[in-house]
């Protein structure tokens, strides 16, 4: 049975993690930053020494094609992305990127044509982390948001997605389309404990649960930290606490399967001796199911409403991003069981809790994935870690996967 060059596989996954590494291990490699760049271009290497073609279209977005016996077949899509939270880890996208990689290159050695071409990409901007929202390079290639729209996204520092593109040679021109693929696996890390709780290998990705992020603006008024009386004030901190204890009342009412992150609180002019004139909070809240996601929805809304007409500042909710909840296609879903079973490792279905770009990939192309277990279900920090035999393990079903699709 064929099975991938594990060792070439993990030594790959700690070459890359050097770019960005960080000192307590993680990585730091921001979408289309310096360090970005230099792992989409050892990535190229790898994939050129396979005999690949590369495309780069107007986002950015990377495509590795592997030549098959009829290249006018509808090919089938691999991949994940290269980018990483700023306290990221070794695997969290990049694991996905090299296992496709991997996988061909098995192909490769066993000197196996396959029918159809292979096409591994590595999505832009993935995380989220640089420019808003998440998954926005596959989404631009799914047509969820234009390509003006993904342009015009800024950074903290003010700087466009665009014009980050041309500061590493990323704004391609090449046009690669949905219509040329019949289907799309990723293999990822789970991200979460349950794989590892219940000692399996493989999760078979039969969804991923729906997101909605916002950021509230709460509008006070600058005055003098010093002479200024507590009543002649509008502070728009003051209604920080009643905010996040009436938000996070969102997981008593909305149940174990309700997510609710506040990821940062800014101030401005966030100085100690005046009082802002402005607060935001940013605002991700998730569920697996659509119906409970919009009622959160209306949850956030009123109690927005409600302490907006008790304070004295102004509260806004700013809706920023909606990824519907999605389900993967039977077809992919169905590979990924029989190749683990064939394989003998471990499985249970699961719906995924993280985004990701096959998010977007399912509403074009039929889609799944595969997940491995992360220690403790760490991930977007620095401790993130996967077993050897688990990145193995996800990597020979995502090769089997791949055969029998292939086939379809
Ligand atoms: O936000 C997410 O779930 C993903 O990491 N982009
Ligand atoms: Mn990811
Ligand atoms: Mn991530
Ligand atoms: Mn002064």
């Amino acid at each position: 049975m064929m099975k991938i060059n594990g060792d070439r596989l993990w030594d790959r996954l700690m070459e890359i993690a050097q770019i960005g590494g960080t000192p307590n291990g993680g990585v730091c490699r921001l979408t289309l930053s310096e360090e970005d760049k230099k792992g989409r271009l050892l990535f190229e290497d790898w994939c050129k020494g396979l005999g690949c073609s590369i495309r780069v279209d107007a986002m950015g977005n990377l495509f590795a094609t592997y030549p098959g016996k009829d290249p006018y077949l509808p090919t089938l899509l691999l991949g994940s992305h290269l980018d990483s939270q700023p306290t990221g880890g070794k695997y969290d996208g990049v694991m996905g990127v090299l296992a496709g990689l991997e996988v061909i290159h098995t192909l490769h050695d066993q000197n196996y044509v396959p029918d159809r071409n292979i096409v591994v990409a590595s999505w832009t901007n993935e995380e989220g982390a640089r420019f808003t929202p998440a998954m926005i390079g596959s989404g631009v290639f799914s047509e969820t948001f234009s390509l003006d729209y993904a342009y015009q996204q800024k950074d903290k520092e003010g700087i466009t997605l665009h014009d980050a593109l041309n500061s590493i040679g990323y704004k391609g021109t090449d046009s690669v389309k949905p219509n040329e693929f019949q289907y799309a696996l990723e293999l990822h890390i789970e991200q979460g404990p349950i794989l590892e709780r219940e000692e399996k290998q493989i999760g078979i990705v039969t969804g991923v649960q729906g997101i909605r992020w916002y950021d509230i603006h709460i509008s006070g008024k600058e005055c003098h930290a010093g002479p200024t009386p507590m009543d002649y004030r509008i502070d728009p901190m003051q209604s920080v606490p009643l905010l996040l204890t009436e938000l996070y009342k969102i997981s008593e009412v909305f149940g174990e399967d309700a997510r609710i992150t506040i990821g940062y609180i800014d101030a401005s002019p966030a100085v100690k001796n005046t009082v802002p004139e402005k607060a935001s909070i940013s605002l991700d809240i998730r569920h697996p199911n659509e119906d409970q996601l919009t009622k959160m929805h209306e949850f956030v809304l009123s109690v927005i409403q409600t302490i907006d007409k008790e304070s004295k500042s102004s509260i806004e909710l700013e809706e920023i991003w909606h990824s519907e909840s999605v389900v993967f296609d039977d077809n992919c879903v169905h590979a990924v069981q029989q190749a683990s079973e064939t394989l003998g490792y471990p499985h249970r279905r699961i719906i995924s809790g993280a985004g990701h770009d096959s998010v977007y990939t399912s509403k074009v192309i039929p889609t799944s994935m595969i997940f491995i277990p992360c220690k403790d279900g760490l991930s977007h920090n620095e401790l993130e870690s996967a077993k050897k035999e688990d990145v193995i393990a996800g990597t020979n079903v995502l090769l089997h996967a791949s055969l029998q699709l292939q086939h379809k």
